[in-house]
């Protein structure tokens, strides 16, 4: 099967500047040539067309930044990941900040209606304009994909909701907002943060997501945000917490999940190379979709 490679610089869902260059950072790590020696045909889509910052309009009355910019992005996402799956190709896309899950979920769980998703993160991003913080959209497209948040966003691709609140695992996650918490407890959605991790090891924590998965779902989006790395081995983020998820760690949970071929779509979003050290933090993307396709050493 082949692989499309699509970029989606989008810096509107947060307000540090620089995640728009992240595409670019995961090519010039060499992401295509990594999977093209695993065997794959791999098809560079190039990046989708996003409003720059110095132009996008803040939407003030309802205390989300850049709404319609943000909106329109990730409508043009959502129809190149339709196309893609009807070429019957995986669509791997390179963000941008975690906003751009909006787009992705709505292209793929447009052919699925029964989507798994993990989501690999320090955060729920399950936030909406009333219990948000911060205003940014990137903390709240898993809230958006279960069709909570503004209208402009959750109706993306044209239906609502996307994804099932039972088919969602949270992996990773230490910085959790009021609102978020009282989320995750009302539609009961499985989580994983790191006290678990760090008790029950990552082997078991995959194992149990791999069965719960797989005995709801067929398909499953990975959205792997950088951020649910520990900042020391993926420093080039905009919102790093520390005391995250290890370099290995990661690697094996990729493993494993090629391993169960669980994964259907997938995005590593959140690479900010201005805040980065000599590009590690797209080397380590890199690192890890190869091992989510399979590298092996033997
Ligand atoms: C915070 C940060 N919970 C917010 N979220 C981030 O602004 O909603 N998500 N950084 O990845
Ligand atoms: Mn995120
Ligand atoms: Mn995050
Ligand atoms: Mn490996």
């Amino acid at each position: 099967k082949g692989i499309s490679i699509i970029g989606v610089p989008m810096d509107l869902g947060q307000t540090r500047r620089g995640v728009d260059m992240g595409p670019s950072a995961i090519r010039y790590a060499g992401v295509s040539e990594r999977l093209e020696n695993l065997g794959y045909v791999v098809h560079d889509e190039g990046d989708i067309r996003v409003e720059i910052k110095e132009r996008a309009q803040t939407d003030i009355d309802t205390n989300l930044k850049n709404l319609k910019a943000v909106a329109e992005g990730n409508e043009k996402l959502s129809e190149k990941i339709d196309e893609i799956i009807r070429l019957n190709r995986f669509p791997l896309v390179l963000g941008g900040d975690h906003s751009i899950a909006i787009g992705t979920l709505a292209g793929v769980a447009k052919h699925d209606g029964n989507l798994g998703v993990i989501w690999y993160d320090a955060h729920g991003d399950l936030n909406t304009a009333e219990t948000s913080p911060s205003g940014n959209i990137h903390g709240m497209p898993l809230a958006v994909s279960l069709g909570i948040g503004h209208p402009a966003l959750t109706n993306i691709g044209g239906y609502c909701p996307k994804v099932k609140p039972e088919n969602i695992v949270i992996i990773g996650a230490r910085s959790l907002d009021e609102g978020e918490r009282e989320l995750i407890k009302e539609k009961g959605i499985k989580v994983y943060t790191m006290h678990e991790i760090d008790r029950l090891g990552m082997t078991k924590i995959m194992e149990e997501t791999i069965a719960y998965l797989k005995e709801r779902t067929n398909s499953v989006h990975l959205s792997l945000d950088l951020d649910g790395l520990d900042p020391a081995e993926a420093p080039g983020v905009g919102t790093p917490v520390a005391g995250g998820i290890s370099y290995r760690e990661s690697h094996l949970a990729m493993e494993m999940l090629f391993d169960a071929s669980i994964i259907t779509s997938a995005e590593f979003v959140e690479i900010n190379p201005i805040l980065d050290e000599r590009n590690k933090t797209a080397a380590v993307a890199v690192a890890l979709m190869s091992s989510l396709f399979g590298d092996k050493l033997l």
